[in-house]
């Protein structure tokens, strides 16, 4: 058999392996649209596949007809000059109506699509308001109180019940964000001053990826998010933990980081529940050491860089909201054993 020319170059097809095993990482991603865990994820990732099967039908088409035409009809020697023609009512008829129901096709499930996302969310519902700051998340579970009164806020993590409807009233402290999880539903923007909506249903337990997608200022790549979709009874553990609670027993080093963070004043800008500290200006600081990250997941939230955020915010995010608070050695390790309690 003999090789075509390109294969027996194996530089070449190494690089062609290469590029394509490269691609083949892209489908692994955590924020992966091709993933459909939401059921708006889901539906728009049909409409892709019906929009790309239509595109490729025509591009197909064309390309063959074309070919076909190329071959059929190349000048042939003694065949003279190709004979003239003036319309062709068949034809024509033929490549308006195709194109026509090709868009029909396209458009009447997109339309429908539109719609169905838009409408009122059902009443069952859960109902959660989504703010975006300069950069990171806050979410109000307006359902549920908390000892106070006030809904309950997590910071950077939602966590929501597998399988029930989810209405987002999102809105931003302010510029312009956009709230998206890939594998769950579309984007929906937050802005100041204005309410936008997003309701979509879970359709099966895990942690998505999120991130903020609208250009918001200097840190807007590291304004990131975890969605934490949990079994009903689950969710609801998490409620009542969070509705009930205090801090846990200190002794050590976590009593004396509780000191610190009193008289360095975090409790100016964070709110730990059940305590004294009610700070807005900040993420909510409660249940932070079973948190995935810290400061918007811009790094893991382990004890040294937990540590490396406390020494120095703005090295971290630059333009940081969070200032650096000169704190010394001692007030960090101390800082660092008491955030490790808030489980
Ligand atoms: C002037 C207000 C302010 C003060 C004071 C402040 N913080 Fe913050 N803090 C913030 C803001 C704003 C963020 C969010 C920064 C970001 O992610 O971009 C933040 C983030 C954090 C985070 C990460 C939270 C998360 O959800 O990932 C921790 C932990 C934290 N602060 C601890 C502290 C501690 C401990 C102190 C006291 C030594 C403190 N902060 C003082 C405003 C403040
Ligand atoms: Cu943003």
């Amino acid at each position: 058999m003999r090789i075509p020319p390109l294969l027996r170059r194996p530089r070449w097809v190494a690089w062609g392996i290469s590029l394509f095993l490269l691609l083949l990482t892209a489908c692994a991603s955590p924020q992966n649209t091709f993933g459909g865990q939401g059921d708006q994820a889901r539906t728009i990732l049909g409409l892709y596949w019906l929009l790309i099967g239509a595109a490729l039908f025509v591009g197909v088409s064309v390309i063959a007809l074309l070919l076909y035409a190329f071959f059929r009809f190349r000048e042939r020697p003694g065949a003279g000059e190709p004979k003239e023609v003036h319309g062709n009512t068949a034809l024509e008829f033929a490549w308006f109506l195709i194109p026509t129901i090709i868009v029909l096709i396209v458009a009447i499930p997109s339309w429908r699509t539109v719609f169905r996302f838009g409408q009122a969310p059902p009443p069952n519902a859960l109902q959660v308001q989504v703010v975006g700051h300069q950069w990171w998340w806050e979410f109000r579970y307006l359902d549920y109180k908390g000892a106070d009164g006030n809904p309950l806020v997590s910071g950077n993590e939602l966590y929501l019940p597998v399988g029930r409807p989810v209405a987002l009233t999102l809105r931003s402290a302010d510029v312009i964000h956009s709230f998206w999880v890939p594998r769950l539903a579309g984007k929906a923007d937050a802005n100041p001053g204005v309410t936008t909506r997003l309701t979509f249903t879970p359709l099966e337990t895990g942690t998505y990826y999120g991130q903020c997608a609208e250009f918001c200022g200097l840190s807007h790549a590291l304004m990131r998010f975890r969605v934490k979709v949990l079994p009903a009874e689950e969710f609801e553990r998490w409620v009542q933990s969070r509705q009930a609670y205090t801090l846990p027993p200190l002794a050590g080093e976590a009593e004396k980081g509780w000191q610190v963070f009193q008289a360095r004043g975090c409790n100016a800008c964070h709110t730990i529940d059940g305590t004294n500290a009610r700070g807005i200006i900040g993420p909510n600081l409660t249940g932070i050491a079973s948190r995935d990250g810290v400061a918007a997941m811009a790094l893991p939230n382990t004890p040294e860089d937990l540590a490396r955020w406390l020494r120095n915010p703005p090295a971290v995010k630059a333009g940081s909201k969070m200032p650096n608070l000169n704190l010394t050695d001692e007030e960090i390790s101390a800082l660092v054993a008491f955030l490790a309690t808030l489980k």
